[in-house]
């Protein structure tokens, strides 16, 4: 390897100065003026305004800055100066913008007013509210209801997102897919088979009890950075931590915590991993399973000398059901097949059992890592099957904690969100507004892309979100995306899902969170649920970027009222004059879970929803929690074949899904590009190829499309044989839609089956 294709290296621990660095480099100093700091320093506190990032918990235990870097970024990147008004189309057409690059189109600024797209110049045009309300309800009261859809990224409050799901259902049709289907789906399908809850079933308390952390494909210092202050608490404390991941995240390395001057200062340094296990992606059933054996084995042993038992046997007994067929399943799986199919040794996974064995309390974190395979659930199931083996589910300091995305991505669902009608109280909704709900399941996001494939989808409403880059077979969508009749984004930034109108198309701009919601009684608070199942209220405190724009709410209400005939039940003008009635609405709905929920949304931390698992109550088939068996571990998942490799999608340290702030990856040592190839240097020997190379990536199945990604600079990575990493979303035209989980149809984004093929350049070509 020469000079300089040299491996690249991070700049060091996560947090610290390089953190402060990284908010700076986007937002220059604008970042610490007065105004930027005053929205900060509210960042997810009681009656201040809750992060716009990831979905996080906010601890009733706050410090004077409740934030992270990508949270500050993320905030930040809301409260732009910049403006994309509707001048900015006098200058350009929707076809030269779909040559700019996301990071430019987002940097064009906030959107002002709303926009409906002219083909004839190729250009969106300023209309009023009234006109585009008018022309969408027009449009779809001639569509069949079923052949509309209703996406909502998780963004939008409980308080939109409830109206939301009424509006789809009032006009007659479950099609509710919404951004966790990409996501989280796996978890509450995957979940709620085997626990009988579709969420994570741990609290704050719990962070500051448990003895080990075992983390499966999540990544907290790119994802969730502000778990790594509890994290740092608990290695403080001497928890152990044991880190599953094929890429070796700085974030689950080492930690200087920026809200400590003294490590500032000092930059001490505190180390998170005591193991770190670089499996071969796809590879966590095996291990889990190594897991197991090693706990079994350690069971057996003490049952021979009459020493306490490994396992927890009388909640075995007495909590599941499942477990002598996956005893005898684990017993029968011979050390060969775990360590060629989770790519990794024996003795490494008994050192790591070693942790979970001596562990009283062990918390089980998993993310994207585990959830988007073709065998995600069993990922979700396995790892479940070893928390149970010792009572870890439903105990103090112990739990399975899926780190949620978006910042209100579990509240949605939570409000009726979603296109499974067994999940929602539809004789609720039937009552309270005197209708009949739509009865057919609707269609999640794969079913909802293929119906737009084989055109039975007519009409799509977003509220946020950016499908076209987000979805797989990106190409195809393209394509197809602009052949509807009607597409409608609820959007806060120009985005590419924006650049292939549909034959009527309408960008309608929101407020964003930080911003005051003004109505006829006066400014508006929303909530959202994050990761543990807390309700928090938010306040916006910043003028609107533009006086034309709307809130979500309002927005939502303005489609309903134009597309639904009046029904005295539907007070679309008092629900958006009076956002607490709409919290009156969610808990007449979900008693349960919102007992006066106007009346506790700013409790410090914020009130907890309350999980059934977490009290040992599992409302599975059986009432049991279930042991899984995970079959034969060579026949699962992906299928190696000579050339083929497991493509992971990554996301960077500088951006949010889709919206891309900037090109350094510090914590991965990439900088300045983000059409990159990692891939272990002994790869690049063996297939023939050399560092620096432009390459070419291309799907490996035999399906009659080519999919294909070139351009990528083939950089020697510290990752698995077999296994190469490439930016999420560009790799999007990779993935086939019907490359999902089994049982969820969450996309498999972590193991994409692909070749690799040099791109001849002019200069290779003149060197030879
Ligand atoms: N800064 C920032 N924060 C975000 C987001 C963002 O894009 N940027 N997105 C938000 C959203 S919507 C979500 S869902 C979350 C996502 O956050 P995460 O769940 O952390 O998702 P990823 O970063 O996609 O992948 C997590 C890790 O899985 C590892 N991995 C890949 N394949 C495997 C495998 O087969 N096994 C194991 N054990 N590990 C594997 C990857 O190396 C990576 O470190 O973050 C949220 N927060
Ligand atoms: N290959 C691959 N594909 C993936 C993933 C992966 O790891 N690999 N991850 C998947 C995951 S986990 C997810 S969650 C999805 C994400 O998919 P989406 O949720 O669809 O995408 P985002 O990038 O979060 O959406 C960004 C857009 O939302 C709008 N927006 C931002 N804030 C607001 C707001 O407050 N209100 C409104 N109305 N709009 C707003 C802006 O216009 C912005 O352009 O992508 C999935 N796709
Ligand atoms: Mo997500």
């Amino acid at each position: 390897m020469n000079e300089e294709h040299e491996m690249p290296h991070s700049e060091g621990p996560a947090g610290g100065w390089g953190s402060l660095k990284g908010i700076a480099s986007i937002f220059g100093e604008a970042w610490s003026s007065p105004a930027a700091l005053d929205t900060l320093r509210r960042m997810n506190k009681p009656g201040g305004v809750m992060c716009v990032s990831c979905a996080w918990p906010k601890p009733a235990n706050y410090s004077a800055f409740e934030f992270c870097e990508n949270g500050a970024k993320a905030m930040l990147w809301d409260l732009t100066t910049k403006r994309c008004t509707p001048e900015f189309w006098e200058d350009h057409t929707v076809s030269q913008l779909r040559h700019w690059r996301d990071h430019d189109l987002e940097m064009t600024g906030r959107l002002t007013a709303p926009l409906k797209y002219d083909a004839a110049e190729d250009r969106y045009v300023e209309v009023s509210w009234n006109t585009a309300f008018a022309d969408i309800g027009s449009i779809l009261k001639t569509l069949e209801p079923e052949s509309t859809v209703f996406y909502a990224s998780g963004h939008a409050g409980l308080e939109a997102s409830y109206l939301y799901a009424l509006l789809a259902r009032l006009y007659g049709n479950n099609n509710l897919p919404q951004s966790s289907n990409m996501c989280h789906e796996t978890t509450s399908v995957g979940l709620t088979k085997v626990i009988g809850s579709p969420v994570g079933t741990i609290v704050w308390y719990d962070l500051e009890k448990a003895d080990a952390f075992f983390f499966l494909g999540q990544n907290p210092g790119t994802s969730s950075p502000r778990f790594l202050d509890p994290l740092q608490k608990a290695k403080k404390r001497g928890a152990k931590v044991v880190t599953f991941n094929p890429i070796r995240e700085q974030g689950l390395i080492s930690f200087v915590n920026p809200r400590s001057p003294v490590e500032m200062m000092t930059g001490k340094e505190t180390i998170i991993s005591d193991h770190y296990l670089q499996l071969k992606s796809g590879g966590d059933v095996a291990a889990i399973l190594g897991l197991c054996k090693c706990v079994i084995e350690a069971d057996d042993a003490a049952v021979a000398t009459g020493t306490a038992r490994v396992l927890d046997v009388d909640f075995i007994a007495q909590h599941t059901t499942g477990f002598d067929d996956f005893l005898s399943s684990v017993r029968e799986t011979p050390w060969s097949d775990i360590e060629s199919c989770s790519g990794l040794t024996e003795a490494a996974l008994r050192d790591a059992a070693r942790v979970y064995i001596e562990a009283e309390r062990v918390i089980g974190v998993y993310g994207m890592g585990l959830t988007q395979h073709t065998h995600g659930a069993l990922n979700i199931a396995m790892l479940v099957n070893l928390l149970l083996l010792r009572g870890n589910i439903g105990k103090p300091g112990a739990g399975c904690c899926p780190v949620r995305g978006h910042s209100n991505v579990q509240g949605q669902r939570t409000v009726g969100i979603a296109e499974k009608t067994h999940l929602i109280p539809m004789d609720k909704l039937k009552s309270l507004f005197e209708f009949e709900p739509p009865t057919k399941d609707g269609m999640n996001i794969v079913e909802a892309v293929e119906g737009l494939f084989e055109g039975k989808v007519k009409a799509f409403v977003s509220l946020g979100g950016n499908l076209l880059r987000a979805v797989p077979d990106q190409k195809r969508m393209e394509e197809a995306w602009a052949r509807q009749d009607l597409t409608v984004m609820i959007s806060t930034k120009l985005n590419r899902s924006h650049l292939f109108p549909g034959k009527t198309a309408y960008i309608l701009p929101c407020l964003s969170r930080s911003e005051i919601d003004e109505q006829a009684t006066g400014p508006q608070s929303i909530s959202t649920e994050d990761s543990f199942s807390m309700i928090n209220g938010s306040i916006g405190h910043r003028d609107p970027a533009s006086e034309k724009l709307k809130s979500e709410l309002a927005i939502v209400a303005g489609i309903a009222q134009a597309t639904l005939p009046p029904h005295p039940k539907i007070q679309w003008d008092a629900w958006t004059g009076d956002y607490s009635l709409v919290r009156d609405l969610i808990e007449a709905t979900y008693p349960d879970d919102f007992r006066d929920f106007n009346q506790r949304m700013f409790e410090p931390g914020g009130f907890y929803r309350g999980n059934s698992a977490h009290d040992r109550v599992w409302k599975t088939d059986t009432g049991k929690a279930v042991f899984t068996i995970p079959g034969q571990l060579t026949s699962l998942g992906f299928q190696d074949r000579p050339g083929r490799y497991r493509l992971i999608t990554l996301r960077s340290n500088d951006q949010f899904n889709t919206t891309i702030y900037g090109y350094s990856d510090r914590f991965r040592g990439i900088e300045g590009t983000r059409a990159v190839l990692l891939m272990n240097p002994a790869d690049i020997d063996s297939a023939g190829l050399q560092a620096g190379d432009t390459v070419r990536l291309i799907t490996d199945f035999d399906d009659g499309q080519y999919r294909s990604l070139g351009g990528l600079t083939l950089t020697p990575y510290d990752i698995p044989y077999g296994t190469v990493g490439s930016y999420y979303p560009e790799c999007n035209v990779l993935v086939p839609i019907y490359h999902h989980d089994r049982l969820s149809k969450t996309p498999a984004s972590k193991s994409v089956p692909v070749r690799i093929e040099r791109e001849v350049t002019a200069d290779s070509e003149s060197a030879q």
